[in-house]
């Protein structure tokens, strides 16, 4: 009895899927962590509420971010760059719970990253309609570290590109829980976000949250 339930749950631990070498998903791995992270989030968003921000050709983003660790992902007519300021309330971002460390550090140990030490958390927030074009993520200084990302609420199709912009890109279904590691060869694929159907989930209602853990600096 105690060897089934035990080769139960690590079965549900390790329901990976491999998408290409450097790329895991982990479907239900943080499911565990729902109520701790949305308590989390709830703090974060007091103090660095939601927002659009704006691209460098002029764009508004349809996904809503905000940031927490010791640097945040941000958009202007400027540029993309990673800040150490909230440039909405002139201070320095949420600090970055245990948890969250704690979330991030587990799913990269459990595919193979060790020591993964993320100083800057990006929070999206898609309302149906929104989605994200096809982008590479090259902001970060060291591309060595992995990017941890944790989907929560509503699903989602994810688009996995290649390393180029014109490679077709193949659709992977992202529910509440998934988290996705991308290290190594996958660091630099093109990915993205299709338009967010309309659904209902108990814990986020309307929305999908999307965590990115990264090493910034
Ligand atoms: C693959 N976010 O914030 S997470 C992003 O669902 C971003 O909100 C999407 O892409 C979202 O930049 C996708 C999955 C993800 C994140 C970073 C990656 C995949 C990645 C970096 C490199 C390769
Ligand atoms: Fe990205």
């Amino acid at each position: 009895m105690t060897l089934s339930l035990f080769q139960d749950m690590e079965q549900c631990q390790s329901e990976r899927e491999e998408l290409c070498p450097g790329a895991i998903v982990l479907h239900g791995f943080a499911v565990p962590y729902e109520v701790a992270i949305l308590e989390a989030l709830r703090d974060i968003t007091t103090r660095a509420p939601f927002r659009h921000m704006v691209t460098p050709g002029g764009f508004r983003m349809s996904v809503a971010l905000t940031n927490c660790g010791s640097y945040g992902w941000i958009t202007d007519r400027t540029g993309y760059r990673y800040d150490a300021i909230d440039p909405e309330s002139g201070k320095s971002w949420p600090h970055m719970s245990a948890v969250f460390v704690k979330l991030a550090q587990d799913a990269a140990a459990s595919t193979g990253f060790n020591d993964f030490k993320p100083d800057a958390c990006l929070v999206n927030c898609y309302n149906p309609g929104a989605r994200l074009s096809l982008h590479q993520d090259k902001n970060e200084r060291d591309f060595d570290a992995p990017i941890v990302s944790v989907s929560l609420g509503i699903p989602a199709i994810f688009l996995w590109g290649g390393l180029r912009r014109k490679d077709k890109p193949m659709r992977v279904q992202l529910t509440h829980g998934d988290i996705m590691v991308w290290g190594g060869p996958a660091r630099l694929h093109y990915h993205g976000v299709l338009p967010i159907k309309e659904a209902c989930h108990p814990l986020t209602g309307t929305h999908r949250i999307n965590l990115t853990f990264r090493k910034a600096a």
